[in-house]
């Protein structure tokens, strides 16, 4: 029974993080793959972090790599892999070139680690997640989207700021796809079991909704170059631990929904119980009109970019 395994497919901003909390968690040994290009770039990335490990005093093994037969017998695979919008490039351009990336990792993650829980981060998170389960044909519960717990986590983070009360103690969920039509669920947000809607002004909510749907702008608009890589990568940890240690945390994720909240044959935003099983179960829970109206709303913006894979 030696120590589990965790490949990161993808070793850039997000990747290296990862690799660090996964590292610092004992969650077990990681291995870091990128393209040849950048193997030094995540052979330098794990020997740094493996010079981190006295002072911090894990002893998981962290190693890099660009060979994908170093992905067999992995646990989780955490997938960032594809590359960022550059000047002069449409949508269109970098979701048929993060879709061939995302291809290729497909069918080697289903030859090299089939038996894996995959987390999908990449961008456009909606359609990535939806490729990676056609190409690789993994069980639906085995594979999972990184966004709701992004998004309800910044929901939270913002809550906290409004009121000074501990994050620990808010509570929030934001479902749907992980674009701007994503689907705050104020109603039920509570910081320590009291309604957030009896604790902050209509007004003001509306802001912090708006200020989460685009929360991921915001940063990049700050840093110039490139998006959010801290939160991000200890939200799919998050998912991570919870599949590994078998939790049964509930989280939002992007999941494969055949029925539930009406939608069918599409991965978006739902709240997720993470255990063992991977993505165990589905909550379902009564939603209000313009919840509903808002949920279409957002499957509308998921079919989109889903209809841009030709998959
Ligand atoms: O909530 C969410 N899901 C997200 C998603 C939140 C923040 C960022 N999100 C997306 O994650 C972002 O739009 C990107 O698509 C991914 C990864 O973000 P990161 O900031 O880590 O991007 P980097 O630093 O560009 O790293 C990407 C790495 C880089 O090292 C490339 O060399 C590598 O991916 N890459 C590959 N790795 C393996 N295999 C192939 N084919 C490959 N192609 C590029």
């Amino acid at each position: 029974m030696g120590r589990k395994k965790i490949a990161l497919i993808g070793g850039g901003q997000i990747g290296g993080n990862l690799a660090l909390i996964a590292a610092q968690k004992e969650l077990g040994d990681v291995v870091i793959f990128d393209i040849p290009q950048s193997e030094g770039m995540v052979k330098g990335k794990a020997l740094d972090i493996m010079q981190l490990r006295p002072h911090d005093g894990y002893d998981s093994e962290v190693t890099g790599t660009s060979d994908y037969n170093d992905l067999t017998g992995s646990d989780v695979i955490i997938i960032t892999a594809g590359i960022p919008r550059k000047p002069g490039m449409d949508r269109e351009d970098l979701m048929s070139i993060n879709l061939g990336i995302m291809k290729d990792v497909a069918k080697n993650v289903k030859k090299y680690a089939p038996e894996s829980f995959v987390i999908v981060i990449s961008n456009p998170l909606d359609a990535m997640v939806y490729a990676f389960h056609k190409v690789s044909g993994f069980n639906k519960n085995k594979v999972v989207g990184m966004a709701g717990a992004l998004d309800s986590g910044r929901f939270r983070a913002f809550i906290a700021m409004e009121t000074g009360y501990s994050v620990q103690d808010v509570s929030c969920m934001v479902l749907g796809g992980h674009g701007d039509s994503m689907v705050p669920i104020t109603r039920l947000a509570t910081i320590g079991g009291v309604p957030v809607t009896d604790l902050i002004s209509a007004k003001r909510l509306k802001e912090i909704e708006d200020r989460t749907r685009f929360a991921g702008g915001e940063i990049v608009k700050l840093f110039g170059n490139g998006s959010a890589f801290y939160a991000p990568a200890q939200c799919a940890i998050e998912m991570a631990e919870a599949y590994l240690k078998d939790k049964k945390r509930v989280i939002p994720c992007a999941a494969l929904c055949e029925g539930e909240f009406g939608i069918n044959g599409f991965f978006i935003g739902v709240p997720t119980v993470i255990g063992a099983g991977g993505i165990e179960k589905i909550i379902e829970f009564n939603l209000t009109d313009d919840e509903k109206n808002a949920l279409n709303n957002t499957l509308e913006a998921v079919k989109k970019t889903v209809g841009e894979t030709k998959l």
